[in-house]
């Protein structure tokens, strides 16, 4: 039984603001010729597939042409939705398509039927489950203390009527404890989150998203992020993305693959001089850049972006900023009173000390701000 395994579409996506339309529908043809070109039982998309709960037109359209592209391979498709996606929207239409043999995971009601798929040697069964929460999971396990991710991820999974002697494969969009995150997830403060990869164990493969970095956890191909197909942060420049490609053999035995993706445009940060980037090539790509200049060049943006289009973010690392970064360090750590932050910034911009009669103005301001906003 191949598998391919897809997450995290996140269709309709923007990167600081610049639309990634033409780099998605570039990266879903792509993904169309793998599929066609790999030839798998079917295509699992583990949840985020829309960005927005509740996406622009233009993302449902594109969907509508992957989609339907899909369907015209022959091949089964399920889908589950993910924390970004509303359950209700994804789940519309599902029972209907299932005769075009295109699954949508249903909104969650305590309860899962599988898709059962067969090869030569024998059945799989294939279990969609949404992205729950504790509130989600709770008013159908009356009897249990469902309070935290992994007590309704385990309640979910222990109510599925699995046969074992059968091989298993989830779909889930949960944050398994140990995955190695980006900066791109949206993942709650706190990390409450997680979910034991125990939970998962007992599937012949688990089929996960939500993590945007493809890895294995606990280096079990059996649990498996296949992460996004584009770079969705400037954290994940570095790591380059893949269709994941996984073939479960008799009962046991697993074999997983990666098949690269090629984006339209690269996600990349350049560091350097003002002069060292204005003599890197003209690039579409999207631009982080990092300027070590003591010397601020002005409109350093403006200029930069005639050689690169698609720069996004342009910063500097030099003893100012850094300087800046170790007063709000102090500031993290509530050590000082704003005034006293106030001072050191304005010392650090402006080389001299606060006047008195200034320092006198800016205690003044903050008390009237803080009183206002109580
Ligand atoms: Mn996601």
């Amino acid at each position: 039984m191949k598998l391919i395994h897809l997450s995290d579409l996140h269709i309709g996506k923007k990167l600081r603001e610049m639309s990634l339309a033409e780099d998605q529908r570039h990266i879903l043809g792509q993904i169309l010729r793998i599929v066609s070109q790999e030839d798998p039982d079917c295509v699992i998309i583990a949840g985020d597939i829309y960005d927005r709960s509740a996406p622009p037109a233009e993302a449902v359209a594109m969907f509508d042409d992957f989609l339907t592209s899909l369907a015209e391979l022959g091949k089964p498709v399920m889908l589950i939705s993910g924390n970004h996606d509303s359950p209700e929207r994804i789940a519309f239409g599902g029972r209907i398509m299932e005769k075009r043999g295109v699954y949508f995971s249903p909104v969650y009601s305590g309860k899962i039927a599988p898709v059962t798929l067969s090869d030569e040697y024998g059945e799989v069964d294939f279990w969609l489950l949404p992205f729950v929460r504790p509130a989600t999971v709770r008013p159908f396990f009356e009897d249990s203390q469902i309070n935290t991710y992994n007590d309704a991820v385990s309640a979910a999974v222990g109510a599925l009527e699995l046969d074992s002697s059968r091989r298993n494969v989830i779909a889930a969009h949960q944050f398994v404890t140990g995955a190695y995150c980006c900066d791109s997830e949206e993942i709650s403060v706190g990390g409450t989150e997680n979910v034991d990869a125990g939970i998962f164990e007992k599937f012949d493969y688990a089929a996960l998203g939500h993590i945007h970095n493809p890895q294995n956890i606990g280096g079990d191909p059996r649990i498996r992020y296949c992460g996004t197909p584009l770079k969705y942060s400037f954290s994940e420049a570095k790591r380059d993305k893949s269709v994941t490609v996984a073939e479960l053999g008799e009962k046991g035995s697993l074999t997983v693959r990666e098949v690269p993706l090629e984006p339209l445009h690269e996600v990349r940060e350049l560091r350097g001089s003002f002069e060292e980037i204005w003599q890197e090539p003209y690039s579409e790509d999207f631009l982080h850049i990092v300027l070590t200049d003591e010397e601020e060049t002005p409109d350093a943006l403006g200029k930069l972006r005639v050689r690169f289009p698609a720069l996004l973010h342009l910063e500097y690392d030099n003893r100012r900023t850094r300087a800046i970064g170790a007063v709000s360090e102090g500031a993290q750590t509530g050590e000082k009173l704003p005034s006293e932050l106030f001072a050191e910034f304005y010392e650090l911009r402006n080389g001299q000390e606060l006047t008195e009669e200034q320092q006198g103005f800016i205690e003044e301001l903050i008390k009237e701000i803080w009183e206002e906003e109580e």
